[in-house]
Parts: structure tokens; C-alpha cells; sequence
């Protein structure tokens, strides 16, 4: 049926899930990259696959298959052979799924990239590297404040057969104002500081047979033994919020020992690696981006 091809941004949260799940289910694909920074998203050929101008989008012959868990499911349904990455929704895992799916519909991974650099004292961000970061949240914000309705509309009136598609994504970035919400911020600050803390006590030993629960704790993943879509969501997240200079303020010190130790596993894990970007990867699109800015 032909090879498994994925486009997908290198530093996008939903890319990560996906190409992290592939390593779980070790299957090789061709990675294809939309560079979002340029836009490229909003291609009218990439438009054609993925309507919401959105990354990441699988294709497999004629298949075409967008939304991060959407794909997931779909690797999960067409290589039955290799590691299950989604529990079946009526299973024990299934419902513990649902449980953190609900937990991550909170995690939103904007709010780390763009508001945490701009407002990173009330933030309590301790990122060492925090003026670039602020750099690059000012630009994300500004393209697409102001460069993604442009090409929209640009965009819209050339290929009326995708004008649908355009007015729907300019829609969404409609009255975004000059700069981000600090309240907004500080609402995510707050929900993460509750969600993390339900985390950490999910993955706390039972009281009733703690010595067996402990001895069994190194192994143990959200969904039960298996590492699955939660763990793979987790991670991520995890990652992003250290990634922001988070890591001390939600898990440091001591603080949530079970959730820090639970991420220190997941790290470990050869998955982490391949779906997260290397430092190579990011240097190669780096000297390319600095070259489509000087063309
Ligand atoms: N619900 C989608 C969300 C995908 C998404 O938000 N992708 C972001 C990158 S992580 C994106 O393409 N952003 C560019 C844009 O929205 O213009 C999924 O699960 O795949």
C-alpha cells in the first residue's frame, strides 16, 4: 500500500505525539517538513490534505489520515503486529485514557511557547535561555496575528475551491490582540499546578499493598503496564513544560516525586529520542530557514 509519509514541523507538540508513537510501534516513515514558521502549512496543495492547515497529516497511498490521535488509532488498526499504542475506549486502560485525555484537553502547548517567554517572571520560568525564546514567541505571535490572515485571504480569492478552508483558519486568529493574555497565563499556570498534582497522585503507590505498588513502581505506566497514547501525551507535555524553564516550579525540590520520577522513565525511553528533535535536526533547519530568509 506504500510507504508511511508524515508532514510534520520538528518543534509542533502534535508532530512529536505522532513520531513518537511510530518509534513505540518502530515503524519507518518519511518525514516530510512543513515549515510552519514560513506558513508553508497554508500551501494550497498541503491545504488539499489537511484542510485545517494544520501539522501533522499521515499519508500512506491514498490514505490520508490528520489529527495526531486520529493517526495513532489508524497505526494501531493497520499494524496490528506491532506494539498497542491505544487501549480499545470499553477496557480499564480505555477509561483511564479517557481520564488523562480529559486531563490534556488543559495542557495547551501555546500557552508554553508563546506566554510563558513573554511574561516569564509571572511565569516563574527559570530557562536559561530566555531572550531567545522571547524572540521567537514574538514572532510566532506576529505571523500569525498578522502574516497568516494575509495569506489567507490572498489565498482564498486564488483557489476559490479552498476559500472555504481560508476563511474557516483566518476565522480562528480573528481579534487576537496586539499581545497575549497575561490572565490567560496565569489561568494555565494555575490549572497546571492542579492537573499535575492529579497526576502525581494517580501514579502514588496504593496504601493498601505499598510495598508490592512500590517495588512495581519503575514500571509503572498511566494506563496501567503498557506505555500507551496517555504516556505518549504526558511525556510530551512534560517535555514542553521544561522545555519553558517549568520543570523546577512544577516538579522540583521534591515536589510531585512520583510525576517527576514517572517523567524521568519516560525519558529513558528510545521513543523519547526519536520523537523529540535532536539538536542536529534543529542546527540543519536552522542554517535552511536562514537560508529561505536570504533568498
Ligand atoms: N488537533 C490537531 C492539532 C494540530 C495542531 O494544533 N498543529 C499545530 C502544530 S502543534 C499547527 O499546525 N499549527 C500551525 C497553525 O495552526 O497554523 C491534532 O491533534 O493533530
Amino acid at each position: 500500500m506504500g510507504d508511511l509519509i508524515l508532514y510534520q514541523f520538528e518543534l509542533s507538540f502534535h508532530s512529536q505525539l505522532v513520531r513518537t508513537g511510530l518509534a513505540e510501534k518502530h515503524l519507518s516513515y518519511k518525514k516530510k517538513s512543513i515549515q510552519i514558521a514560513q506558513l508553508e502549512q497554508l500551501d494550497p496543495w498541503y491545504m488539499k490534505i489537511n484542510p485545517k492547515g494544520q501539522v501533522p497529516t499521515l499519508v500512506r497511498g491514498e490514505t490520508v489520515v490528520t489529527e495526531s490521535e486520529d493517526i495513532l488509532k489508524y497505526l494501531d488498526e493497520t499494524f496490528p503486529e506491532t506494539a498497542k499504542i491505544c487501549p480499545d475506549s470499553t477496557s480499564e486502560e480505555g477509561e483511564r485514557w479517557s481520564y488523562y485525555k480529559e486531563l490534556g484537553s488543559k495542557f495547551d502547548p501555546e500557552q508554553t511557547l508563546i506566554h510563558v517567554p513573554w511574561y516569564h517572571d509571572v511565569a516563574g520560568s527559570k530557562h536559561p535561555d530566555m531572550k531567545k525564546k522571547k524572540i521567537i514567541a514574538e514572532k510566532v505571535w506576529k505571523a500569525k496575528r498578522e502574516e497568516l490572515p494575509i495569506k489567507c485571504d490572498k489565498l482564498a480569492k486564488d483557489y476559490p475551491d479552498l476559500a472555504d478552508a481560508y476563511v474557516k483558519r483566518r476565522e480562528q486568529v480573528a481579534d487576537l490582540p496586539e499581545e497575549p493574555d497575561v490572565e490567560k497565563l496565569k489561568l494555565f499556570m494555575a490549572v497546571m499546578e492542579d492537573v499535575l498534582t492529579k497526576i502525581d497522585h494517580q501514579l502514588r503507590p496504593k496504601e493498601d499493598d505499598a510495598e508490592e505498588a512500590k517495588s512495581k513502581e519503575n514500571e509503572k505506566w498511566l494506563c496501567g503496564d503498557n506505555y500507551t497514547i496517555a504516556d505518549i501525551y504526558w511525556t510530551t507535555a512534560l517535555h514542553w513544560l521544561e522545555d519553558a524553564g517549568l520543570a523546577d516550579r512544577f516538579w522540583g525540590e521534591g515536589k510531585r516525586a512520583h510525576l517527576a520520577a514517572y517523567y524521568d522513565r519516560s525519558k529513558r525511553r528510545e521513543s523519547f529520542r526519536k520523537g523529540m528533535p535532536s539538536a542536529t535536526t534543529l542546527m540543519f533547519q536552522g542554517i535552511k530557514n536562514r537560508w529561505c530568509t536570504l533568498l
